[in-house]
């Protein structure tokens, strides 16, 4: 079998486009994937970015943004796979909800759907730590855990689109999130291709690790894009996809002004159509618990409950963000 090191992704600039634009949709339904332009304008990006890190300090754990010895992973938030912060709260920080109503997120998916009403992720955010400073601090390499986020025999068809609001700019020495352009028209075929892989999988778990040795991907290898803070990455969830660290040397971290090397917030909208009462039931709860989730809000999915964010210690010694005080419109999109 090939070694998932090998399948290094080619780093690209593609088209990027308006928000709510009709590229936009014909590029995502061709690609399987597609960069919205400064869904977040440069300076709401650094808000953001500004508001991730009261997140982080306000976990009580010490963690300081000028001291980057304060950043190891006895103070850090637990983190899974490329340097996704899942749980403690994230999904319910002044970040993730200041990035979700920012209207051109909105906009892009409503224009995906052809539908206003929608149903938000309470998904976390893919935090970097400068790997010059701890190289243990790597994400994951791309190919170890490329992926598709449906399950290709009870769910058929487009079910989801994610999102990725990139708030830092990507380079191909730091990396990024990684797609393999029109993979998601390889879904149909998977419980045919992988028929024996698929029957060890529960129905409803929605992660399928793609084999790195399949054939279509010497023909479509993985491209990282490049992106603007701001920008955000939609994808189809039956693309193929994963994140991945860059070639090196990342840039030398500053230690009177360290920064993380990639932040990027990873958010995701469904129409209200798609779930039902019982789910926004939980949803209105999760806000008041700060119950952090999946991509998906069709369906009630605890991502505290994930086995190596319990695996990975004592979740009690971290601080909740405060119960948010959500508008009318971002209580719309609990449900
Ligand atoms: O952009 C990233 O960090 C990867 C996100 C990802 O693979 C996912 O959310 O499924």
């Amino acid at each position: 079998m090939k070694s998932p090191q090998k399948l290094t992704p080619k780093y690209v600039h593609v088209p990027r486009f308006a928000a709510g634009s009709k590229e936009s949709i014909e590029y995502l339904d061709s690609e399987g994937y597609v960069v919205i332009a400064n869904a977040l304008s440069e300076t709401e990006a650094n808000h953001a970015l500004d508001l991730t890190w009261d997140f982080l300090k306000e976990l009580g754990t010490g963690v300081d943004r000028n001291d980057v010895d304060t950043w190891d992973d006895d103070q850090w938030p637990v983190n899974v796979h490329g340097g996704i912060v899942p749980s403690q709260g994230i999904g319910h920080s002044a970040a993730q909800w200041y990035i979700r109503s920012v209207p051109a997120v909105k906009k892009a998916f409503a224009t995906v759907w052809d539908d206003e009403d929608l149903l938000v992720s309470f998904d976390g955010m893919a935090l970097w730590r400068p790997t010059d400073i701890n190289p243990m601090w790597a994400t994951d390499r791309g190919g170890a855990w490329l992926h598709i986020d449906q399950h290709p025999i009870s769910r058929p068809g487009r079910q989801c689109v994610q999102g990725a609001v990139t708030l830092t700019r990507t380079s191909p020495e730091i990396g990024g999130n990684i797609v393999v352009p029109g993979s998601h028209k390889w879904f149909a075929d998977i419980h045919k291709r992988y028929a024996d892989r698929l029957a060890s999988i529960p129905v409803d778990q929605d992660h399928f690790r793609f084999p790195t040795d399949d054939p279509q991907l010497k023909d479509t290898p993985p491209i990282m894009a490049h992106m603007e803070p701001g920008d955000m990455m939609l994808w189809d969830s039956r693309t193929v996809h994963c994140s991945s660290p860059g070639t090196g040397p990342v840039p030398k971290t500053d230690p009177a002004a360290p920064k993380l090397l990639r932040a990027a917030s990873l958010v995701c909208m469904m129409p209200k159509a798609h779930s039902n009462e019982d789910v926004m039931a939980m949803r209105r709860k999760a806000v008041l618990d700060r119950l952090s989730t999946t991509n998906w809000s069709d369906r009630w999915i605890n991502a505290d409950q994930f086995p190596m964010v319990l695996e990975a210690g004592d979740p009690t010694k971290y601080r909740l963000p405060p119960v948010p005080d959500l508008d009318e419109n971002q209580r719309a999109m609990v449900g």
